[in-house]
């Protein structure tokens, strides 16, 4: 498959990207110093795209590869592909569904444990001596809380199972409730809100969930509540969180996803009821490695004449 050329617009686990080098004539595009004379070079070659969650494809990428055939998504969110425009090209798109389940969940739950129980802010107590000078404010107890999970599908079912290990209550909402679900569904996701302690957003990104908790379900949610989001900095009205957080009207956010990566509103780094990560939900070298791994072996199915093992729908 020497002979084939791809495309690699994001980042990819090193070992994946050498296999993938091993299989295929890679050009990569995240490392050229000059990306337009690279894509005016090889663009007419190209027939595979690499992706990686935020570097997507858009139209006028796809235009610039007239040969392109598949874009290999990794990542499980396709928000920045124009799937559209793919589907009108008659192009492949993949993802890497199922092998991020587990690390995206740890990190929801770690997130769920550090925001109420205060870890980063009793980390930050210690080092900064203050605990020579007096005791640590109390946090709050996380088994017996209700979670509420926004997207119940295969992360947040891992979510769930997690959150019920801690003694967790668990209710979901999602576009309609799924047969057999062991959990209360609510139809409303505001009404969700009101009855939850601890929203857990872990729905995909795009138009469909664009600001979907807005300042009516973070008021729902409330002063003694807990946003969670795992999911897209999308699906939260930012300005609306952050105005919440700052009145008091919501009580406290774990947050690994924002609008605009990676520019964080300056206004939460003085909250000390918010914990902030920089997007790592499948950042091990595990779950990295089996998502590049998965995204080559949708390349070579594709270019083998095979089914492609992980088609996006
Ligand atoms: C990636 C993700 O880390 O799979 C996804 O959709 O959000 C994560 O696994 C992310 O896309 C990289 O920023």
């Amino acid at each position: 498959m020497k002979e084939i050329e791809i495309l690699s617009v994001g980042p990819m686990y090193p070992a994946s990207l050498e296999a993938m080098q091993s299989d295929f004539n890679v050009h990569v595009l995240w490392q050229a110093k000059d990306e337009p004379a690279l894509l005016a070079r090889v663009g007419d070659r190209i027939r595979g795209i690499q992706c990686f969650g935020p570097y997507g494809a858009n139209a006028k990428l796809m235009d610039a590869l007239p040969k392109l055939e598949i874009i290999a998504n990794v990542g499980v969110g396709v928000d920045a592909i124009d799937l559209d425009a793919a589907r009108q090209r008659g192009l492949t798109v993949t993802n890497t569904p199922d092998v991020l389940n587990e690390c995206v969940a740890d990190l929801a739950m770690g997130l769920t444990l550090a925001t109420l129980r205060r870890l980063s802010l009793g980390d930050r107590f210690v080092r900064a001596g203050s605990w020579l000078k007096g005791a640590f404010p109390l946090g709050y107890k996380v088994g017996g809380r209700t979670m509420g999970i926004l997207g119940y599908g295969r992360i947040g079912k891992a979510i769930a199972k997690r959150a019920e290990a801690f003694g967790m209550h668990i209710v979901y909402h999602g576009r309609k409730p799924q047969p057999g679900a062991a959990h209360k569904y609510y139809a409303k996701l505001a009404d969700m809100a009101r009855d939850c302690d601890v929203l857990m957003v872990i729905c995909p990104g795009g138009a469909a969930t664009h600001h979907i908790v807005d300042a009516q379900v973070l008021e729902a949610l409330g002063p003694d509540g807990t946003l969670i989001n795992v999911a897209r900095g999308s699906v939260v009205d930012e300005p609306a969180l952050v105005r919440a957080l700052a009145e008091g009207k919501l009580g406290a956010a774990g947050l690994d996803v924002f609008e605009d990566e990676p520019r964080v509103p300056e206004a939460l780094f003085a909250m000390d009821q918010v914990v902030l990560q920089p997007h790592v939900g499948s950042s091990t070298h595990e779950t990295r490695k089996a998502m590049g791994d998965l995204a080559v072996d949708n390349l070579r199915a594709h270019f083998a004449g095979k089914p492609v093992l992980t088609p996006v729908a």
